[in-house]
């Protein structure tokens, strides 16, 4: 198949996801074109399967705005009719749906028709959409795909929830690659990190406010009067500097690390002891799966897809958003005893097997197929 990818090309969960199916969907002999405003994070290495398409937005003293999304229905057009594509899979509703549909309708004035694939991410349905200034596109566009995949069963019942969708949602859960997500020999980093064998943490995130990023600080201080303890903070976002606000309130700056953002998250990962990820929304939890991938058990909060990532007292523990105290229980109670941390570690690993993304893979290849054969 020839197949387009439209997504958003940061670290973001959903450019983190469609880089990676991109990738994978190439490997196994399609040919990907990903139509994005610059290269995806993620699209690191040549293939001769995989192409690049950069929509590029002209400035215009009179465009306080920049129209990005005509122009990426434009370029879509344009990859569509002079590549050939069978199929467009735009993840992230807004605006990549919209942008498709008006692509779709251009073309057909060519007599070309591509199917579109919208794929839900989160946020897309859970905030931004649900905003009434988005609602009504938002509703259309995924009414007017050909297909629609959600990453959890919770974001596809929201999503019915909270818009008018006559279309059936298919769940796909979001995967992981086990050949880069696994524990790598990093004993040297562990020592430098924790010098006297202390538990290390890791949160990574956008440390945008549905993180919550500040309560894994709340957290880490009553961990680590319990327990010898180091905090690995990943990313950054407008939340970072409360954190370290926080960190110099309580006096445990010496403790928390804030690395910024970090391209070799599995490096990082590979020396943690507990994951933790308490967000007041999370419609899968990527960054728990990469975490368990690792051998990390996850503290997190109960909320969205994340029941259905982290099984309560096998791969880690789940609490009410903002539940920090129990949070910290459940975290001291996973790392005061060795053997019982262990069997959480094994326990995150043997789950994220199932995410595999050879098990996810053939499922959007068969989606493809009956979207195509619909159309
Ligand atoms: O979490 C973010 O802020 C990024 C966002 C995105 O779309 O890039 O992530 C969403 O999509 C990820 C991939 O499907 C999911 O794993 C995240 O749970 C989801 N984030 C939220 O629902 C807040």
């Amino acid at each position: 198949m020839k197949i387009g990818i439209v997504c958003y090309p940061t670290f973001g969960g959903s450019g983190v996801v469609a880089t990676e199916l991109g990738k994978a969907l190439a490997n196994n002999g399609h040919q990907v074109h990903f139509i994005t405003y610059s290269q995806p994070a993620r699209l690191d290495f040549f293939s001769e399967n995989l192409y690049y398409h950069e929509v590029s937005v002209s400035q215009y003293p009179l465009f306080d705005y920049p129209p990005y999304e005509l122009v990426l229905a434009s370029k879509l057009v344009d990859v569509v009719r002079f590549e050939g594509l069978d199929l467009l899979h735009v993840h992230y509703a807004i605006p990549h749906a919209s942008a498709a549909f008006m692509a779709k309708q251009i073309l057909a004035t060519y007599g070309i028709h591509i199917p579109v694939v919208t794929t839900l991410h989160g946020t897309d349905i859970t905030l931004v959409g649900r905003d009434v200034t988005f609602k009504p596109v938002v509703t259309f566009s995924i009414n007017q795909s050909d297909g629609v995949t959600s990453v959890s069963e919770d974001l596809k019942k929201s999503t019915y929830e909270h818009f008018d969708i006559q279309k059936d949602i298919k769940v796909i859960p979001n995967f992981i690659d086990l050949s880069r997500f696994s524990l790598k020999p990093k004993d040297h980093f562990k020592k430098a990190i924790a010098p006297n064998n202390e538990r290390i943490l890791v949160h990574t995130s956008n440390f945008r406010k549905v993180k919550r990023a500040t309560d894994v600080i709340k957290i880490f201080k009553k961990v680590n009067e319990q327990i010898p303890s180091k905090l690995l903070m990943v990313g950054d976002g407008e939340d970072r500097v409360n954190c370290e606000a926080l960190c110099r309130e309580y006096k445990i700056c010496e403790n928390v690390r804030f690395l910024g953002k970090q391209e070799a998250v599995e490096e990082i990962l590979s020396v943690a002891d507990l994951f933790v990820m308490p967000s007041h929304s999370e419609s899968f939890g990527l960054a728990a799966l990469e975490a368990m991938a690792c051998k990390v058990p996850v503290i997190s909060s109960n909320t969205g897809g994340l029941p259905e990532l982290n099984l309560q007292g096998v791969t880690g523990f789940l609490s009410e958003v903002g539940d920090v105290e129990d949070m910290s229980k459940n975290a001291i109670y996973i790392l005061e005893d060795s053997k019982r941390l262990a069997e959480f570690k094994e326990n995150a690993l043997k789950r994220a097997k199932e995410f595999d993304l050879s098990n996810i893979l053939p499922i959007y290849e068969q989606f493809y197929k009956e979207v195509l054969d619909a159309a």
